[in-house]
């Protein structure tokens, strides 16, 4: 019997047993109830079973998998996949598992609080509602008419942030930093393939089919660490499939662990491998001739610029075996064009040369042509969207004229809204070109999210005002002068999802239990403060009125999506014919030049510039995902801290003997501005490079508010104090800081076990 049969069979044999009474069943329930509360006063079998099924989405990460509530007595006991989800089925991740303790955890915010002490000490005074959105709406109007509509700023991630951002918006701010995950996550991926392919590669999906590629390529992409449910299933499918796989990364990932060929570069070094791949492809006349003839344009100058980069130099440069690189390139294109070249997806690392990185990969795929086949970059297909009426601003309202001079700097920003976040946090600094006063803040933990958190509070100490809507007292909250408490994603609908991909669908996300506490909907508390500064957006009378709107364009309602099992599931069109390519650029080819570029005076073809090396006695610091957590968002989740309870520093163990570490002692780091990190245990293993430490992100909580987290790991954060901004678009590169070790008292440097090349230059230390 299928698992969904028997759920359904046992739910109407429940109800039958129960009539019965007595019997052998009695012993059963008897058990039970034992098993529920200890007292047998429920007659429900203990677990899921009977219990009440709620079909949702999950927002433990920004995958949003479709999932099931399964609700007892009004309290959500269970998630599960949705099992009518093409992408996960019945399947979440440990994160997606937890949720019922996000729900229940004793720390989150339970109703409007105001500051007392000073920002960032966490003092609060409870207030109402009224209170709360009548400060809010006034500090608004004090800065618009005093400063001007610029000197708002709105930064936001997530599924909730729109409604508030309409506001932002229609009060005529250009100044969100909407989805800081463009411009401290996706944005250089975003701006190489945009202006080589045409589209988004890396967008709500990363549309990149290892699920049928023959070989996979994965440069950094730690997946495995990097958990999105069916992300990680295709990896895993292709490699089950007999998929070779070639990992380059300066640590031993999860996924290296499954290589075949593992490639511990040198950091900062990758397009130095990637171009002298393209060189050799080209060289040794392994590309696809017809693809590259056919559809792309620019072949002779990615091989004029290309043709110095040998793969011994390569090696040199890259600190590798040139045989293993040589094996790399062999596998991949003996594979292709089924050839998976993963486009990445965090790729703000070293803010110049980003961009670069991931239009090498771009030449990569498509002298493989591997582009709109099996395996390789695929296409993704669009799901039919509509767009609530009363949500957004009334088109002809007078609005301000856009002020575009935080965003003109950066010639690739466009298409993508908002404004860079280091931009608007510098204007706050310096009041130049002009002041922002106000922050509003939404989904985003600014103190662990953005670079140089000391910058960032210290442009918050100079505000006239900062509130945000959060779900827990972290960071955020203890920054803010009014904390608005929203409720969680359980208990709330948000706006329909569609999801392309391979796995096309469309959902919505609804209440599993009712709002706990006296906390808001997202869509309640943004209309209530439209209404206080007589703004006219948001004119539908709740959540589900617009998302009855939405599905009724679609032809759809909220009854009839949920007698489909709440998911509408479309038919997938990824793969093309490459005699009739047609790439949504202007040319309808793939760039592999991109004179856009070269007008802004930057490079058309990548090229290798470097970047510094660490200076002497410092390793660089690294890091990445921790797999059963998000971010910070998940620290203080009682099940995931029993999973995994701190972070470790990765530490290379001959580096560790030689400075008298031990794996699992406590020691601190300390970056090239002197800025020390919390305690944090040593990780001593082979699996990282000498020349590199390794932190996994969203630990060393500052918040005591969460009291399950709180002084347990250290955050990477707070020791990326020197960024390099992206001239293409404006995201802020973070890999470019160093690090050493404290022990006890003492200040440990790190020996220089790989030599440096003479033409990689060495960042240089403000300090003696
Ligand atoms: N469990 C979990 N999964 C997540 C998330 C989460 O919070 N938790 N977040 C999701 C989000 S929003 C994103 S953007 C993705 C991020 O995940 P990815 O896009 O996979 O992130 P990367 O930065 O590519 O990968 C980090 C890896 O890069 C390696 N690395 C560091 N420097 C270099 C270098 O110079 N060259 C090379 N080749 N490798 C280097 C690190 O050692 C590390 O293994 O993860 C997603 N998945
Ligand atoms: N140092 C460093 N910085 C990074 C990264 C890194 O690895 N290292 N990774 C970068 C990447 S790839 C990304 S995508 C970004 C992610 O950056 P963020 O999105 O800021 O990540 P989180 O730490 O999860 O913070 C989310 C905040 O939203 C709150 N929250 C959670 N659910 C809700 C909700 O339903 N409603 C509201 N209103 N709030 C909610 C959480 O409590 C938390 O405070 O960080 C980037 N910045
Ligand atoms: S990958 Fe995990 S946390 Fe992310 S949406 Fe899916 S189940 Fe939730
Ligand atoms: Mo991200």
């Amino acid at each position: 019997m299928k698992r969904r049969d028997f759920l359904k069979f046992s739910a109407s044999t429940t109800l039958a047993l129960a009539a019965l009474g007595a019997g052998e069943e009695e012993g059963f329930f008897m058990a039970a109830r034992s098993l529920a509360d200890g007292k047998g006063a429920e007659p429900m079998p203990a677990g899921s079973l009977g219990a009440k099924e709620v079909t949702s989405v999950c927002e433990m990460c920004f995958w949003r998998c479709p999932i099931v509530g399964k609700v007892k007595n009004g309290r959500l006991i269970k998630i599960e996949g949705n099992p009518n989800s093409p992408a996960n089925g019945a399947r979440v991740c440990a994160r997606g598992n937890s949720g019922v303790q996000l729900l229940y955890d004793p720390d989150r915010l339970k109703y409007p609080l105001k500051r007392m002490g000073k920002r960032g000490e966490g003092k609060w005074a409870k207030i109402s509602w009224d209170e709360a959105l009548d400060e809010i709406a006034f500090n608004m109007e004090k800065v618009k008419k005093k400063y001007g509509p610029h000197a708002l700023a709105y930064f936001d991630h997530g599924s909730s942030a729109e409604f508030m951002r309409e506001i932002f918006k229609t009060l005529g701010t250009e100044n969100y930093s909407s989805e800081p995950a463009f411009f401290q996550c996706v944005g250089p991926v975003i701006a190489a393939y945009l202006n080589s392919m045409g589209y988004v590669v890396s967008g709500t999906r990363q549309y990149i089919d290892m699920a049928n590629a023959k070989a996979i390529l994965l440069v950094g992409s730690h997946i495995g660490e990097n958990v999105h449910v069916s992300h990680v299933r295709e990896f895993v499918a292709g490699l089950q499939n007999g998929a070779k796989l070639v990992v380059v990364d300066p640590r031993f990932s999860v996924a290296a662990n499954k290589a075949d060929i593992y490639l511990p570069i040198r950091p900062g070094t990758d397009i130095a491998l990637l171009m002298a791949w393209v060189n050799y492809v080209i060289q040794h006349g392994l590309y696809d001739k017809k693809f590259v003839e056919k559809n792309c344009i620019g072949f002779e100058d990615v091989r004029n610029a290309v043709k110095d980069y040998t793969l011994e130099w390569a090696a040199r440069i890259c600190d590798l075996n040139v045989n293993d690189i040589k094996a790399a390139i062999r596998i991949l294109a003996v594979e292709s064009p089924h050839v998976a070249i993963h486009p990445g997806r965090h790729s703000t690392w070293y803010g110049k040369g980003d961009v670069e990185r991931h239009h090498a990969l771009a030449i990569l795929a498509s002298l493989f042509g591997a582009v709109g086949r099996k395996g390789g970059i695929y296409f993704p297909t669009p799901v039919k969207k509509a767009h609530a009426h009363c949500i957004r601003r009334k088109e002809k309202e007078d609005m301000e004229e856009p002020d575009e001079s935080l965003r003109d700097k950066f010639p690739f920003v466009d298409p993508f809204p908002g404004v860079p976040t280091d931009r608007i946090i510098d204007a706050t600094l310096t009041g130049r070109p002009y002041p922002i006063r106000l922050w509003g803040i939404n989904g985003i933990n600014i103190i662990q999210t953005i670079s140089n958190p000391y910058k960032t509070m210290e442009a918050i100490k100079k505000l006239d005002f900062i509130f945000s809507e959060e779900i827990l007292p972290g960071e955020t909250a203890i920054w803010s002068d009014i904390v608005l408490p929203e409720a969680t994603y359980l208990e709330r609908y948000d706006a329909l999802y569609a999801y392309d991909g391979l796995t096309p669908y469309l959902t919505v996300r609804q209440p599993v239990v009712e709002p706990l506490f006296d906390v808001k909907t997202p869509y309640w508390i943004a209309r209530e403060l439209a209404r206080r500064l007589k703004l006219k957006c948001l004119s539908c009378k709740d959540e589900k009125e617009f998302i009855e709107e939405e599905l009724k364009e679609l032809g759809l309602s909220l009854e009839k999506l949920n007698s489909k099992g709440g998911i509408i599931v479309h038919k997938a069109n990824p793969y093309r014919d490459a005699d009739k390519l047609k790439m949504p650029t202007e040319s309808g080819k793939i760039l592999l030049s991109i004179e856009d570029f070269e007008d802004e005076g930057l490079d058309p073809v990548p090229q290798f510039r470097p970047t510094p090396a660490p200076p002497k006695g410092y390793a660089r610091l690294l890091y990445g995902r921790a797999p059963v957590h998000t971010f910070s968002r998940t620290m203080n989740n009682l099940w995931l801290q029993h999973e995994w309870p701190e972070n470790h520093a990765w530490i290379n163990d001959e580096v560790a003997k030689r400075i008298g570490v031990r794996d699992g002692d406590e020691i601190a780091l300390e970056n090239q501005d002197g800025r020390r990190s919390n305690p944090v245990k040593a990780k001593v293993t082979p699996g990282i490079r000498p020349d590199c430490i390794y932190l996994p992100h969203g630990f060393g909580v500052r918040s005591k508010h969460l009291t399950k987290t709180y002084g347990k790991g250290a955050s990477d954060n707070f020791l990326i104090t020197h960024c390099i901004t992206d001239p293409f678009m404006g995201s802020s590169g973070k890999r470019t800081n160093f690090v050493r070790v404290i022990k006890g008292k003492k200040t440990l440097d790190i020996p220089e076990l790989r030599p440096i090349p003479e033409e990689l230059p060495r960042f240089k230390l403000n300090r003696a």
